[in-house]
């Protein structure tokens, strides 16, 4: 038995011996690569963050203490370690362990997350009430260089340094994101170097350090004078200009090391950054040769690890897509938050370098970039995920709706997206889009309506939202741009023609729609490919035939596309026969997508309950689908 099958929790980690650390990340990491080749996910990031895991638990108790991991992708580990060993095999699958820290889940998991930069935030609050309540208990925020990036990350550490509560701040730095990092502070970043004097007291051994480390215990001004002397860096340390106290750059993989750092920051006052130094895949030959590729992995073959293709995706129907129309027309350009592989922009970016802009993980950066290219007349088209929108909400209504510009946002997972579970499903971007003013709305059912969606968003101009899902789709045959099939704006499409009930279906929902149908005579099947505007005079003629209608999406109720024809409905005056389809006021965990469209109501199966709700009704019927 190794050390591994005698830890069940942080404090099991804090009786080690320094000395046995090494032991238990070797243990550690064959342990994580084992359950990613089984289940997939987020192996590159949980390899790099192996040996600061279990320095943080040697030092810090999880289950007392509050470690605030960003993004919480890289806590494979640290899920092992606290008592979820035996549950691993089930990350991200139905049931199973999240793959993101969630509070639901452990009380070792100090924040629910899965979006990137909010733990310095969280745990300057977390810092706070502590010192309110003058409680026992430490705050440690580890944060990757990606996810500083972000502004709520940068906000956060300004006003850090401004309270100047007691917390560890872990830089960990591996010099990606998803894809290689970018960003001036990055760069910076590289620059920074240890003290001269510093690495001479390392290079003299433990000891000397501990005599470096001794006046900082002390109180009073000698010691703070000290403490000034001993880490004010030479160069202009922007962290330190922020008001941190700055350790570092110190190597992320000496276990020991880091141990022994995080132990002596934790007695220190105010807020301190240990910049740590990691490789993304570290102790994996291939996901350290490829961190890109193996930073959400598939199931793999340990002795034989592959990636493997996923086959043609939505994201790469708009990539493809966005490549023909930026040669087509010189001032379309592309603006990704870090998400250069997830929305198939990978082509693009070497192909169209000069209208390619990587933000980092900004989307509101993304959204008012892009404001700005269009007001000096340039066409931007913002690929960002629905659940990443979010963050650029304000700037939606603010910097680009307020004047109607010509922004094309290409929202792409939108729907529920699977493995990664509540805090990435892409079910809210039509409520939040709708009551914006002027803004367009719009999903293709395949990637020639997408194509053909995007050419006219473009050549109409003002704000226009298209969305589309995560996964497959059938590639559209090669056509220059001229050729596109034209969508007439506004228009829905009948697919299918029936006498008794419509269902109408917004984007990909549109397959179950017509796997429900089948050859049924009494079921109309509709394309409502637009959503703002409807197509109000289609609406107006089922209306006026008494036609039931049920309302298909990949979303929540509150506010959707079913939302959006109830109301265009009441306004008319006309009776209410209409059953909307969707999700109903909840948090929809990690799972197989079609299952739970099933499960929702949404799939095939729900649809023919509404269809056989409504056949031959005459009457209102409650609207919403509730089980
Ligand atoms: N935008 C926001 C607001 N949140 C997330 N999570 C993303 C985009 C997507 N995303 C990740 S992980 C990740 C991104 C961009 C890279 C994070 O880089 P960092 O960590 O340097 O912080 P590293 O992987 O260890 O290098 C996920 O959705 C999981
Ligand atoms: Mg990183």
């Amino acid at each position: 038995m190794g050390l591994l099958d005698h830890i069940t929790s942080s404090a099991d980690v804090g009786r080690l011996r320094r000395d046995e650390l090494p032991q238990l990340a070797a243990e550690l990491r064959a342990e994580i690569i084992d359950v990613c080749a089984v289940t997939g996910g987020h192996l590159a990031s949980s390899l790099g963050a192996v040996e600061l895991t279990v320095a943080l638990h040697h030092v810090h108790d999880s289950a007392r203490d509050r470690i605030v991991w960003d993004v919480g992708h890289q806590t494979y580990g640290h899920k092992i370690l606290t008592g979820r060993r035996a549950q691993m095999r089930s990350i991200r699958t139905a049931g199973g362990l999240a793959g993101f820290t969630t509070s639901s889940e452990s009380p070792d998991d100090a924040l629910t997350v899965g979006h990137a930069s909010t733990s310095l935030a969280a745990a300057l609050g977390m810092a706070l009430a502590r010192d309110a309540r003058q409680a026992p208990y430490d705050v440690v925020a580890v944060i990757g260089d990606g996810a500083l990036t972000g502004g709520l990350a940068l906000a956060a550490l300004n006003q850090i340094g401004h309270q100047g509560s007691r917390m560890t701040i872990v830089l960990n730095d591996n010099e990606m994101s998803i894809s290689e990092n970018v960003g001036a502070l990055n760069a910076t970043m590289r620059h920074l170097q240890v003290q001269p004097w510093f690495q001479r007291a390392e290079s003299r051994g433990k000891a000397a350090l501990e005599d470096l480390w001794a006046p900082l215990a002390e109180l009073g001004s000698r010691a703070k004078k000290a403490a000034r002397r001993f880490f004010d860096p030479a160069s202009n340390n922007p962290f330190h200009a922020m008001g941190l106290r700055y350790v570092g750059p110190i190597d992320g993989h000496d276990v020991e090391q880091l141990a022994f750092y995080l132990a002596k920051i934790r007695e220190l006052p105010g807020p301190t950054m240990l910049h740590i130094l990691t490789r993304k895949g570290k102790g994996y030959t291939v996901a350290e040769a490829d961190p890109i590729a193996w930073h959400g992995a598939s199931t793999f073959d340990p002795l034989n690890p592959m990636t493997s293709g996923k086959g043609y995706q939505w994201s790469d129907a708009f990539g493809d897509a966005a490549i023909d129309l930026a040669k087509h027309d010189d001032r379309v350009w592309v603006i990704t938050p870090a998400m250069r592989e997830g929305s198939g922009l990978v082509r693009f970016s070497r192909e169209v370098p000069q209208r390619y802009l990587d933000v980092g993980i900004a989307e509101d950066v993304a959204v008012t970039t892009a404001a700005g290219l269009a007001l000096r007349g340039e066409k931007p088209v913002v690929a960002i995920y629905s659940t990443f929108l979010q963050r650029g909400y304000d700037q939606v209504i603010h910097d680009v709706a307020l004047e109607r510009l010509d922004v094309v946002f290409g929202i792409d997972r939108a729907g529920l997206v699977g493995a990664d579970g509540m805090t990435h499903q892409g079910v809210y971007d039509i409520a939040y889009l709708r009551p914006v003013p002027g803004m367009r709305i719009a999903a293709p059912k395949d990637a020639r309506e997408l194509r053909g969606l995007l050419r006219a968003a473009l050549e109409r101009g003002g704000p226009v939202a298209v969305r589309w899902p995560r996964g497959g789709v059938a590639p559209a045959p090669d056509a220059p741009v001229e050729d596109w099939d034209a969508v007439p704006w506004g228009t829905w499409e009948v697919l299918k023609e029936g006498g008794e009930v419509a269902v109408l279906a917004f984007g990909a929902t549109l397959r179950y729609a017509l796997e429900a149908a089948g050859d049924d005579p009494r079921v109309a099947v509709v394309n409502a490919r637009f959503l703002k505007p409807l197509d109000e005079g289609m609406l107006a003629g089922f209306v006026a035939a008494g036609t039931p209608l049920v309302t298909v999406e990949d979303h929540v109720l509150h506010g959707g596309f079913g939302a959006a024809v109830a109301e265009h409905l009441a306004d008319l005056g006309a009776p209410l026969r209409l059953v909307r389809l969707g999700i109903d006021d909840q948090h929809v965990p990690h799972g197989d997508p079609k299952k739970q469209h099933e499960a929702l109501g949404y799939g095939p199966t729900g649809i023919r309950a509404a269809v056989e709700r409504l056949v031959g009704v005459q009457e209102p019927v409650p609207v919403a689908a509730r089980r």
